[in-house]
């Protein structure tokens, strides 16, 4: 054999090693597939630790939860029925999927110099900056991640962290483009945020393709509660209802006194999840495309030029965009008033329907 021939076998072996390691993900011996599907488990009794590692023998625990009786697996259907004979568990759902409330992405450009978007001045956020700048309100963001060294957002990111496995860094670009609606830098460069001295806690939930699984979705709900932040923006929607954990926790949330903001969706037709549920402000745009319904609490702009990946800028039109500029103009609310609860918000936000936040502005600045 000669020495090339050798380097090859040695690189198959090598890769065929790795493949192994890859698919054997436990030390119980639990063999993933790819035919694997994610199921939440519903507990009557909190699970025992012994009952989640026999789990482990039959399927990947994704996700556990600190204040709720649930775990979420990846599991063969063979393998659920066997885990299901535990008397332990009430029911068990699929886990669906949101996606980013993206319509489209409109261009990408440089943006050296600072200019302030006309959409701040279309809601009056540049009036109100006068009497706050959302200074040190606590802002999570549920996205893809956020590009953390991104001159224009770096020195408002208070933490970043992981739920898809992943880095934090986003690889779509979305989370980054939320993120500088709500706190873009007031600096040189640039665009500047609706809020541009709040506090960002960048939760990442949505894989780089715009994905994002309801049991991260879940867990990144209450990591969010955990850090104690005041605001929830969502950037995903989802055409089905995202299961029981992820109304429960916002529900909490909403007991907390969070504020969790979520996009109406860009189907044009009824409200997705979970902008639909009661406990969340549904935002949405003035577009024909824009979904719309009983259930939407605040209009807002629905296109804007925001950071974008690669130090870059980008333009996108989306109810996430809409989202984002509500979830800004609650930080200034809240950073003039830590008090105002989710009826107050919502209130303030419905009365004013048709240029809601230009009013706020009015609100801010009436003190
Ligand atoms: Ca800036
Ligand atoms: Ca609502």
């Amino acid at each position: 054999m000669n020495p090339r021939a050798v380097n090859i076998l040695l690189i198959a072996t090598l890769a065929a090693v790795i493949v192994l390691m890859a698919t054997n993900s436990s030390i119980t011996g639990f063999m993933a597939k790819d035919s694997d599907k994610n199921y939440f488990l519903y507990f009557t009794n909190i699970p025992t630790n012994n009952e989640v590692s026999k789990i482990g023998e039959y399927a990947n625990v994704r996700f556990q939860y600190d204040d709720f009786p649930v775990i979420s697996i990846s599991a063969s259907q063979e393998n659920l029925n066997k885990i299901l004979e535990n008397k332990n568990i009430e029911k068990y759902e699929k886990v669906e999927s949101a996606k980013i409330a993206l319509f489209y992405l409109v261009s990408e450009q440089r943006q050296d110099e600072q200019i302030i978007p006309s959409q701040l001045s279309e809601i009056n956020a540049d009036k109100a900056w006068e009497k706050s700048e959302g200074k040190d309100v606590k802002v999570a963001v549920l996205d893809t991640g956020i590009s953390r060294k991104h001159p224009d957002l770096e020195q408002n990111i208070a933490l970043c962290v992981s739920e898809t496995g992943s880095n934090c860094e986003d690889r779509n670009g979305h989370g980054t483009h939320t993120a500088g609606i709500i706190a873009a830098g007031f600096n040189q460069i640039g665009i500047v945020g609706v809020a541009p001295r709040a506090k960002l806690y960048v939760v990442q939930v949505c894989d780089s393709e715009g994905i994002c699984d309801a049991d991260a979705i879940a867990k990144g709900i209450e990591d969010a509660r955990k850090s104690k932040v005041q605001i929830i923006d969502i950037g995903f929607a989802s055409k089905n209802d995202l299961g029981e954990i992820v109304k429960k926790e916002i529900s909490k949330a909403y007991s907390e006194n969070v504020i969790v903001v979520a996009p109406s969706g860009e189907n044009g037709g009824f409200v997705y999840f979970p902008a639909a549920y009661e406990t969340v402000i549904a935002a949405r745009a003035e577009k024909p495309w824009a979904n719309f319904g009983e259930e939407i609490d605040a209009t807002a702009p629905g296109e804007a030029l925001s950071t974008y990946n690669s130090f870059n800028y980008a333009t996108i039109a989306g109810t996430s965009v809409s989202a984002a500029y509500t979830s800004g103009t609650i930080a200034l609310m809240l950073a003039v008033n830590p008090e105002l609860t989710f009826t107050h918000i919502k209130d303030i936000l419905k009365n004013t329907a048709s240029d809601n936040i230009n009013s706020q502005g009015a609100v801010l600045a009436s003190g």
